[in-house]
């Protein structure tokens, strides 16, 4: 017998159709300063090469800060939020840094800078990790945060490459699970 080709034809349209309707992943991160206070917001969002974020905050101080992906989803002020963990790594073997040798580890992002009037806008672009289900996604057991540290990172320090203190951090939350459909947010 066997299938007629017209049926499977329409069968691949169909799964065609299925795939470029799934939504891709989508995260968010409500950023809070040390006295608790909302002080930005970070946008992640999932593409077919990698993870582009985007990071509104204001209250800085003016220049460079460092900006990581930390590994648990806990913003403590309390803990100075060392609630949120180290720097996250996919890898136990991974060193922090873009410049160390063995470096740099998933969490790692380039330092940003804010304006003399604290604010700062930045769009970075990661592959180091995924918004998915798989190995490489930040969404673990204990999921992950969003840090920002008082000052530059010198990408080779271990641990933290002298970035001093966590002055903000926002724990990174799923608005939109991948391969869900465009319209499941319509139920919220
Ligand atoms: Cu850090």
């Amino acid at each position: 017998m066997g299938f007629k080709p017209a049926l499977v034809g329409i069968l691949l349209a169909v799964v065609a159709t299925q795939a470029s309707a799934a939504g891709k992943a989508h995260a968010v991160a409500k950023m809070i300063g040390l006295d608790g206070r909302v002080t930005g917001t970070a946008d992640f969002r999932a593409t077919s090469h990698g993870v582009l974020i985007e990071l509104e905050m204001r209250g800085l101080a003016p220049g460079p800060h460092a900006v990581m992906v930390h590994t648990t989803a806990s913003c403590d002020p309390k803990s100075s939020f060392t609630s949120a963990g180290p720097d996250l790594s996919l890898d136990p073997k991974k060193l922090h840094g873009f410049l160390a040798q063995g470096g740099p580890r998933a969490g790692d992002l380039p330092n940003q800078f804010a304006g003399a009037d604290g604010v700062l806008h930045a769009s970075m672009f990661t592959s180091a990790f995924t918004l998915g289900n798989g190995k490489k996604s930040i969404f673990d057991r204990d999921g992950a945060s969003l840090i920002v540290h008082a000052r530059g990172d010198d990408y080779t320090t271990q641990p933290d490459g002298r970035a001093g203190a966590r002055v903000a951090c926002g724990t990174i939350i799923r608005t939109v699970a991948p391969g869900s459909r465009g319209r499941s947010r319509r139920s919220h």
